[in-house]
């Protein structure tokens, strides 16, 4: 049987992974001593902080989690940690989403630490990175749009999109359409997560009304025969997270043949493979092809082709695509 290792070993790039959701429960712990934030209540232990069976409560464990990074260095730390423990997983480049609201920190500060610790990643791993701000949908598109300025002021050209996440049931996209015409007028790249825990029309909404051509998640997808078609046809990007769906989603097992990131690829959807919050849902890059080649019907040519697919619609330069691939 073919070893973990041998899907660390595979070059790939990591196109759907958030920063606050990639802290090590280690550091989560000694971050939290050192700034004397209170991250677990009385009698409660690490454990019971990694418990949740739904988007929502996931997410408070995010936010409680995000709480106890405070300095430039913190940060730095993070972000550093996070890209190797990429490395390790075998990424060769990845894109990663910063939540800057989840923090009672100056974005400044937070900025500083994340853009460090991303040059120092280029330099120590020699992997390449971009981050994007994930934008709370929950906060609305007024807020946002103050939101993505103050982050395109301060991300240079490490910040290379924008995307959109959180709750995401009843909050569509479409309200964020201006925002999202503005940030590709000013030549950032789109994505946004949609058929996690919203309809199908979410994963349209994304396509129409913001423009995207990469869709985080995306699974709601296979309830619209339609839809599928045309995201076929028109080559959309769906970065899967396999392990995320058994906690956020109603798919906990992911043998089910029904499992719908085996039927988009079974759709002949482009799916690659990512690990969105590793941590939290207990896994890393290389265990979710593992699985994926393990639990969900991916042949290693079906592997291969994720990753291609993943290096083609990242958001490097045409160039840099085919260095990687
Ligand atoms: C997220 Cl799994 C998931 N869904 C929506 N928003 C998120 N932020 C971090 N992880
Ligand atoms: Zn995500």
């Amino acid at each position: 049987d073919i070893s973990t290792d041998f899907f660390r070993r595979l070059p790939k790039a990591e196109l759907h992974l958030h920063l606050e959701g990639s802290i090590r429960p280690e550091t989560a712990f000694e971050l939290a001593q050192k700034n004397g934030v209170a991250l677990l209540k009385p009698g409660q232990d690490l454990a019971d902080l990694y418990d949740y069976d739904d988007l929502a409560k996931f997410l408070n464990a995010y936010t409680a989690i995000a709480g106890v990074v405070l300095s430039a260095d913190d940060f730095h730390r993070v972000t550093y940690e996070m890209l190797e423990d990429c490395a390790v997983s075998g990424a060769r480049h990845v894109e990663f989403f910063i939540s800057p609201h989840a923090h009672d920190v100056s974005f400044d500060v937070q900025f500083r630490g994340i853009r460090r610790g991303m040059a120092e990643a280029r330099d120590a791993l020699g992997i390449s990175c971009f981050m994007a701000p994930g934008i709370n949908r929950e906060l609305g598109p007024e807020a946002a749009e103050v939101y993505f300025d103050t982050c395109a002021q301060l991300g240079g050209d490490d910040m290379a999109g924008v995307g959109l996440d959180y709750f995401e049931a009843p909050y569509p996209p479409d309200p964020f359409a201006p925002l999202y015409d503005r940030a590709r007028a000013a030549g950032y790249q789109v994505t946004a997560h949609a058929g996690e825990g919203g309809p199908a029309a979410y994963v349209a909404g994304a396509m129409d009304a913001l423009g995207c051509r990469r869709i985080d998640h995306g699974y709601a997808v296979m309830d619209d025969p339609a839809l599928v078609a045309r995201c076929r046809e028109a080559q959309i990007l769906f970065t899967c997270c396999p392990s995320t769906t058994k906690y956020t989603t109603h798919w906990r097992d992911l043998t089910d043949p029904d499992h719908p990131i085996r039927k988009m690829k079974e759709a002949g959807l482009n799916v690659t493979i990512n690990s969105d919050d590793p941590p939290f849902f207990f896994t890393t890059l290389a265990q979710e092809y593992e699985i994926a080649y393990r639990d969900m019907g991916f042949t290693l040519a079906d592997i291969k082709a994720s990753i291609l697919q993943g290096i083609q619609g990242s958001w490097l330069s045409q160039d840099q695509r085919v260095a990687l691939a």
